[in-house]
């Protein structure tokens, strides 16, 4: 199954929304595999933005995600990337659809309460960045054949 890693971000944890958010991916049919509540360091940050080095929203996208606690997390899915980018819409919450989190909830790009991975291999390397091997958990979903007709 693919894995992507979601972060509930600092504006998200700070407005409430953590609940909201995984109602959302679990309502879906998502599998939760792993959470922790933790704060971002200075290393985990920059290893996790190094694509977006140099860009004019980098510092400020570096104090955004390390100023207050996030909610990490791996979920699990058949094609988990694309459709839990899809409920999480655009970058820009400007330009995201109605219906989605970022449409939903927010207003800014620099406050746009979530990440996920954008591909699968990425998703692959960011959950390896964020969560040990055993930090994630393996189990069986009585409802999965009701999800994906097995
Ligand atoms: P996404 O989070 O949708 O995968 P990325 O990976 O391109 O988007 O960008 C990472 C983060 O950088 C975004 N979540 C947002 O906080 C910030 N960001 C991206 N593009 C912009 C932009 N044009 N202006 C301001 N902040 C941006």
């Amino acid at each position: 199954m693919e894995r992507t890693l979601i972060l509930i971000k600092p504006d998200g944890v700070q407005r409430g929304l953590i609940g909201e958010i995984i109602k959302r991916l679990e309502a879906r049919g998502l599998k939760i595999i792993g959470a922790k509540f933790m704060k971002v360091d200075q290393k985990l940050a920059e290893t996790h933005y190094q694509e977006h080095v140099g860009k004019p929203f980098y510092p400020g996208l570096l104090r955004y995600i390390c100023s207050s606690p996030v909610m990490a997390m791996v979920w699990e899915g058949r094609n988990a990337v694309a459709v839990v980018r899809q409920t999480m819409g655009k970058t820009n919450p400007s330009e995201a659809a109605p219906g989605t989190i970022r449409h939903d909830f927010a207003l800014y790009p620099e406050r746009n309460l979530t990440h996920s991975s954008d591909k699968p291999e990425r998703g692959e390397e960011e959950v390896s960045l964020w969560f040990k091997p055993e930090e994630l958990v393996e189990w069986d979903r009585n409802t999965d054949d009701w999800i994906y007709s097995l």
